[in-house]
């Protein structure tokens, strides 16, 4: 059942945002050079390829996701010609890069919008949505104009944006300055595949696209069903996400971008919405000939409430534990499937601060239990800069007025003005107190802040992220605590969350058969709300007996056994291993409280004791 192997399947792929990476000339902004000064620190820790978050050229409205032209670099980052000595130079090292690939919208500056826009007549009109609006007159003789059809903006708002030039409503899902391509024109999609030949010649090995889940919009883009009277706007990401002619879309990139340049090249879609498993196989099954594989959500949005990522929504562990088994069982390669493993990227904000607990003291152990929990998971490992060093949130001192994101501000404002609507007081008056607890929580702003390098000081306050003037700004605030968190020191300490994720991600290619490609099974008696959790990660039965690589070691079945949770002194039964009345004996492989020096013993039907948020990985 399981299929080809290739080398996406075991490799540890690091998100560089390009923003936020490392400035080498002191404007306060990340840039490609700064990010290749740095490849051996990234081969050091142990990743095979990098994945570049949108780096072209942009008109900054959405960090980069509003592309002005696909085929060049945004200048604050560097040059095509900064990428292709970047190629090089992990090529060095033994590692790949990854492109990100916005092309379900454009920017509204982008050449081809321009075109659109210019007239009805243009020959690019068809390439992005163009609509009448719904005009009606009121009985006082005044005309109202209302766009097309009820859709929401993700950003929040109407998805519709009016164009006086041509009295027409142009669609864009996120904001208005990222128009939608029209997929539906087979010319939008020549053009496009033909952008993607342009990086897969410089020697790319492959893209991670952006909202890919929504390039095919439904014919005559129906009105979303009213689920919130409040508003005109009504979510419309079921019908937006996975219309009608995605995967023939996908099929056909596949046929005329990809496959030309071997199966080498890997694909990763971002594929939102979407949490059947089936829908996600019918993107990712290797004889369908679409995706590698795409990012699941379920954990991304375990604390978003129906309102938005703003609600807050309670969750519990037995929760985040089944989201987790979900997806493992459902995307296991021996079922021919396939999947990717994530705690962050640059949409989320810091998964240390979002599923550990408040205690200072306890951070370094939330670190590395999550580090410990996503390495024993089956799929493509992704790491987000500043996750291997246990970043969190942007500390709640920093003022909002600080924060960059059009998100976070564009929801702010719609929030504000919805509350005030609702209960009739002024913008002003409305308590938003409860709405920054949750932007303190789930910001994008959180991920983005620039990585600490070395511990900030009054001459040099920007953390080795800079060198700009100490008076001078970073282009995002950084986080105010580089004194104890930042790159340099915990290099040299050997107990830092840094060199933990240096060990686990060697540990697991070391026992890849089984913690990669192998079945995952989780313990009965652990899904509840209690803190711990455990799960068997078993080799497949066709790969047992057979020759491993040089350096694998022969370990049938791996045990983790997880706190999730704050509590001290917590108890886990050892099970009795495959073989049922049988005294095992477990040796320990893994502690995170032991670090690398971690031995000893545990007999089947032995207590094993658990810290706050200790994780330990037995094999036997
Ligand atoms: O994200 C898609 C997306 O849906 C996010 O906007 C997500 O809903 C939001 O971040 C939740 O907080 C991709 C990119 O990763 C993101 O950075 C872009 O803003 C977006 O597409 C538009 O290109
Ligand atoms: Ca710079």
């Amino acid at each position: 059942m399981s299929s080809k192997r290739h080398w996406w399947h075991n490799a540890a792929i690091y998100e560089a945002y390009p923003a936020s990476f490392k400035d080498s000339n002191g404007d306060g902004i990340g840039d490609i050079p700064g990010l290749i000064s740095k490849v051996e620190y990234l081969a050091n820790l142990g990743v095979d390829a990098v994945w570049l978050a949108a780096c072209y050229r942009s008109s900054g409205v959405d960090m980069g996701y509003d592309v002005v032209d696909y085929r060049d670099v945004d200048p604050q980052y560097g040059t095509v010609e900064d990428i292709e000595k970047l190629i090089a130079k992990l090529k060095e090292h033994g590692m790949k890069l990854i492109m990100d690939l916005v092309v379900n919208h454009t920017s509204d500056e982008h050449a081809w919008f321009k075109e659109s826009r210019s007239s009805l007549k243009n020959p690019k009109r068809d390439w992005y949505f163009w609509r009448k609006g719904i005009t009606m007159r009121l009985p006082d003789g005044t005309v109202e104009r209302h766009p097309p059809n009820n859709w929401e903006s993700i950003f929040r708002g109407s998805a519709w944006e009016y164009d006086e030039r041509t009295d027409e409503y142009y669609l864009r899902i996120f904001s208005k300055q990222q128009p939608d391509l029209n997929w539906d024109n087979p010319k939008v999609r020549k053009a496009v595949y033909s952008d993607m030949r342009f990086w897969l010649e410089k020697g790319v090995a492959g893209f991670r696209m952006d909202v890919i889940n929504m390039i095919s919009k439904p014919d005559g883009l129906p009105d979303a069903p009213v689920k919130d009277s409040k508003t005109p706007w009504q979510n419309a990401t079921a019908l937006c996400c996975n219309g009608p002619r995605v995967h023939e879309f996908l099929k056909e990139m596949r046929k005329e971008a990809l496959d030309p340049y071997g199966d080498q090249v890997m694909t990763v879609g971002e594929v939102i919405c979407t949490d059947k498993p089936a829908d996600v196989r019918a993107f990712t099954d290797p004889d369908r000939q679409e995706l590698n594989m795409v990012y699941t959500y379920d954990l991304f949005g375990i604390d978003m409430g129906s309102g938005g990522k703003f609600d807050p929504r309670p969750w519990t562990l037995s929760e985040f534990k089944h989201d987790i088994i979900k997806w493992q069982n459902a995307l296991a390669y021996s079922k021919g499937a396939w999947q990717t493993t994530w705690l962050e990227s640059h949409d989320s904000a810091r998964c240390v601060t979002r599923f550990g607990d408040k205690d200072p003291k306890n951070r370094t152990k939330v670190a590395k239990m999550l580090a410990l929990l996503q390495s024993t998971f089956s799929g493509t490992f992704f790491l987000y800069q500043g996750q291997e060093i246990g970043m969190i949130n942007l500390d709640p001192s920093i003022p909002l007025s600080e924060y960059k994101d059009l998100e976070t501000h564009q929801t702010w404002a719609s929030m504000r003005a919805a509350r005030a609507a609702q209960h009739g007081v002024s913008i002003e008056d409305v308590d938003m107190a409860p709405f920054l607890t949750q932007v303190h929580l789930k910001a994008r702003d959180h991920a983005r802040a620039p990585l600490p390098w070395t511990a900030s000081s009054p001459s040099e306050p920007h953390a080795g992220f800079s060198s700009a003037p100490p008076k001078a700004k970073t282009w995002s605030p950084m986080n105010t605590d580089s004194a104890t968190c930042n790159i340099t020191s915990q290099l040299s300490s050997p107990s830092s969350v840094l060199n933990y994720y240096r060990h686990r991600l060697s540990l697991r290619k070391k026992f890849g058969e089984t913690v990669i490609f192998g079945d995952f099974e989780a313990v009965e008696g652990t899904l509840g709300d209690g803190g711990v959790f455990a799960y068997w990660r078993k080799p497949l039965v066709e790969e047992e007996g057979k020759a491993r690589g040089k350096d694998a070691v022969c370990v049938r079945d791996i045990l983790v056994v997880l706190n999730l949770g704050n509590g001290e002194g917590v108890e886990f039964k050892m099970p009795k291993g495959m073989n049922g009345g049988e005294a095992l004996k477990f040796f320990v492989l893994d502690d995170t409280y032991g670090g690398e020096g971690a031995k000893g013993f545990v007999g089947s039907g032995e207590n094993v004791v658990l810290g706050a948020f200790q994780g330990v990985v037995f094999g036997y």
